[in-house]
């Protein structure tokens, strides 16, 4: 069996999801996802110029061989460009691979562990009681853990994936004006002084029952993480997340002799490599990499591993900037892995994206239910992807009141 050809397409409706089609001498294609948020072209260039060429004439069903071919032979290891370019490949090789074998993906790895996948959604708010409506908002939708992300009181602009003004709805992290970043500007001590007391408002009027989930986007020094999660402890969060930005492993330390809080760490991470200290020493409770930039399904499986023999979950990041392929690819993931924990996901399920992506995966009640379809179970409509191009934008950047740049 052998590879003939490969095609990246880059555009979808709201996003530049980056797919890669690759095709075979048996009619058999298979479909993966190198989405890296803003920075879109960069995997697909990094495909259609040095990949492809390369695969073209392999045998499909060795993917791991080519995945090590990729991984090894380009010198320059890892990075969230390459990763994606490779994990896009991956997928797409599991894929065949599905449809050779006329099974699903979760069959391939050990079959189901559980019938439904719990997931969470995003509540987020000008201010308290605009969030606290939309989180009431998914409850009554049947969701059982929600993401929580409010407006700060005094804060001179929106804050992290807020809006600035009350009941607006919207993608607050890319801005298709163009490349040039806006600015939000960040200031640790408001945010310090409200989030703890609003986390509690929160858990108060929702009670036990509801996973509450709060992203700090990276934005507190390690000593200031120690003291809010440490804070927030007699609330009960199913986690806090990326407290202080993860280069600086030896600072979980710190959080973790302070408080009990549930962290949750790695959307940004691209291997294995950036994990293997945190999940050994134990310094994480759920691990956030993506298959769509962390090396795909082969890769992202040997972190599910490592990460179950040291009790850590898995909590895989699944932001809109995710498409369905790759988010399918974490559904059969997470409907194997002994060691699942709950999985992030944005309702993509508009029609402009069912009709892009065709699938019969179904999210009912806050929990998702594994396609039986062979592979991962999503289509692409090359015929509806021509609707579509790519489109310039742009993540913030966080500056303090002073000018100085933080962290977005
Ligand atoms: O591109 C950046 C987003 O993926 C990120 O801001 C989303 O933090 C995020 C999350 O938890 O989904
Ligand atoms: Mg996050």
């Amino acid at each position: 069996m052998k590879i003939t050809d490969a095609k990246v397409f880059v555009g979808g409706p709201g996003k530049n999801y980056v797919t890669l089609k690759i095709m075979t001498d048996q009619g058999i294609y298979g479909l993966g996802d190198a989405t890296l948020n803003n920075r879109e072209t960069l995997p697909a260039a990094y495909l259609q110029d040095y990949l492809i060429p390369n695969l073209i004439g392999m045998d499909p069903r060795n993917s791991e061989d080519i995945w090590q071919f990729f991984y090894r032979g380009a010198y320059f290891r890892k990075g969230p460009i390459a990763m994606a370019a490779f994990g896009a490949i991956d997928t797409a090789l599991w894929d065949i691979k599905g449809k050779l074998a006329n099974m699903p993906l979760y069959q391939l790895f050990g079959g189901k562990s559980r019938d439904g996948a719990i997931v969470y959604a995003h509540a987020t708010g000008a201010d308290l009681p605009d969030l606290m409506e939309s989180i009431a908002s998914y409850v009554a939708q049947g969701y059982k853990a929600v993401r929580v992300q409010c407006g700060i009181p005094g804060m001179p602009t929106a804050s992290y994936a807020v809006p600035d003004k009350k009941g607006t709805e919207g993608d607050f992290i890319t801005d298709f004006s163009g490349i040039i970043p806006k600015t939000e500007i960040w200031d640790t001590d408001r945010y310090m002084r409200f989030m703890p007391g609003a986390l509690a408002d929160i858990r108060d009027r929702f009670g036990p029952d509801l996973k509450v989930l709060h992203d700090v986007h990276h934005r507190l020094l390690p000593r200031e993480a120690a003291a809010f999660a440490k804070a927030v402890e007699p609330i009960g969060l199913y986690w806090l997340e990326d407290p202080t930005p993860a280069e600086d492993q030896a600072a979980l330390r710190l959080i973790r002799q302070h408080s009990t809080t549930p962290i949750a760490i790695g959307e940004v991470f691209n291997s294995i490599w950036e994990c293997n200290k945190l999940i050994q020493e134990e310094l994480i409770d759920f691990i956030r990499v993506a298959v769509t930039y962390a090396g795909g399904i082969t890769h992202v499986k040997r972190i599910i591993d490592l990460a179950g023999m040291h009790n850590v979950r898995t909590g895989f990041h699944g932001a809109p900037s995710h498409s369905p392929i790759s988010m399918a690819a974490q559904h059969h993931l997470n409907a194997w892995a002994p060691n699942f924990g709950i999985q992030e996901y944005l309702v993509l399920g508009t029609p402009a994206c069912d009709a892009l992506f065709p699938s019969d995966h179904v999210m009912r009640d806050g929990m998702v239910y594994v396609s039986d379809a062979p592979g991962h179970g999503v289509d692409f409509d090359e015929r509806e992807a021509a609707r579509y191009e790519y489109k310039p934008g742009s993540h913030p950047v966080v500056r303090l009141e002073d000018g100085t740049l933080w962290n977005y």
